[in-house]
């Protein structure tokens, strides 16, 4: 993952990568809205690309699970952009999903890691991720992929449009120069997320929660223990707990927070303290450096200090971590988890 990241941010690569999106820089500064579609891991990093794209780009956004989409008569014309998410390129839903979109008259943008899938050649333009293959059936290393390409294209779209500044389009780029050595720092943290996993083989119920860029990191989290642990796993936004979610809370529900050092820390220390006095376990992805949540959480799983805007790009992985060794201890299969394909075709 480290070298794929590294390899996309190279200057050269980067150029190519974002060519489609150079080409059609004036469908995109036109677009009346975009309405993204995909279908499990990539629909959570279509999330995030939700709140990139509306913050850098001021273009609003629609996030749609495709197997949804395909199915209901939405409203979508020309002017539309719709984006397709998919790591194999051939996930059935998002595939269908597409064509009625393109039949009437959106344009269709794919973000794909296969090269030459079906996804890519039905779309009018796309970039790729070039993530490699993934080992598991699970998709892991994608998420990362796609979230470097779906900023690195926000960006480029932004600073096209002129709502982000060209001084803070420097910035972020010079933040995401930095993520290919931090995922290399979170990644060397495993034996940690090992340790940790042991306390938690045994639970039937986990909560995931997040706020703003990490909600759906939350999600994503959340989608990996179930798929690859059996675990039954809900991911919520950490602000909607108090309407519904925290009537699970007890001494045998697992909470885990990601809680990097962004806008909303104040409001998500006051979210495990709410666990806490309900006796909750709580695990929290922290940043480098917080002692405060350290002190209060049973376990904690430490990554580097990111922008806000590409914090999922690093938290998501010691998630994908601790599904991982959960299901190692429980005795299963990770890579070929019951049930699931690796791309869905029907
Ligand atoms: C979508 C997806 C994966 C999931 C599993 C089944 O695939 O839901 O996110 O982990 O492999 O398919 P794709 O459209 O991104 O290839």
């Amino acid at each position: 993952l480290t070298d794929c990241l590294r390899g996309r941010l190279d200057s050269e690569n980067m150029t190519l990568t974002l060519a489609g999106v150079e080409q059609h820089l004036s469908v995109f500064a036109q677009a009346k809205r975009i309405v993204i579609v995909a279908c499990g891991t990539s629909w959570h990093a279509g999330l995030v690309a939700e709140y990139m794209i509306e913050t850098l780009c001021r273009i609003p956004v629609e996030v749609e699970y495709a197997s949804e989409f395909r199915y209901r008569n939405p409203v979508i014309g020309p002017g539309d952009i719709i984006l397709a998410i998919s790591q194999s390129g051939e996930t059935a839903d998002t595939l269908v999903a597409i064509e009625r979109a393109k039949e009437q008259g959106a344009f269709i943008f794919g973000v794909v890691n296969a090269v030459g899938s079906s996804i890519a050649r039905l779309s009018h333009a796309g970039a790729y991720t070039h993530a490699g293959p993934e080992i598991g059936v699970a998709s892991t290393k994608a998420f990362t992929a796609q979230l470097t390409v779906l900023a690195m294209m926000a960006m480029k779209i932004g600073k096209a449009k002129g709502t982000l500044a060209e001084a803070e389009y420097n910035r972020l780029l010079g933040e995401l120069a930095l993520i290919p050595e931090k995922v290399k720092t979170t990644l060397a943290t495993h034996e940690a997320i090992k340790e940790v996993a042991k306390h938690y083989a045994d639970a039937r119920d986990f909560l995931f929660l997040g706020r703003g860029y990490n909600f759906p990191v939350a999600l994503e989290g959340a989608l990996k223990l179930k798929e690859i642990s059996y675990i039954h796993a809900e991911g919520y936004p950490a602000a909607e707990m108090k309407h519904g979610p925290i009537a699970l809370v007890d001494e045998n529900l697992p909470v885990l927070f990601i809680a990097t050092k962004d806008a909303y820390y104040e409001k998500i220390v006051s979210n495990i303290q709410e666990i806490k006095a309900r006796k909750g376990k709580v695990i929290a992805v922290i940043s480098e450096g917080d002692t405060l949540i350290r002190s209060m959480a049973d376990h904690v799983m430490v990554v580097p200090e990111v922008d806000e805007l590409l914090a999922p790009l690093i938290s998501v992985l010691p998630t994908q971590l601790l599904s991982y060794y959960i299901g190692v201890e429980r005795g299963l299969d990770v890579d070929k988890p019951r049930n699931l394909a690796k791309s869905v075709t029907v």
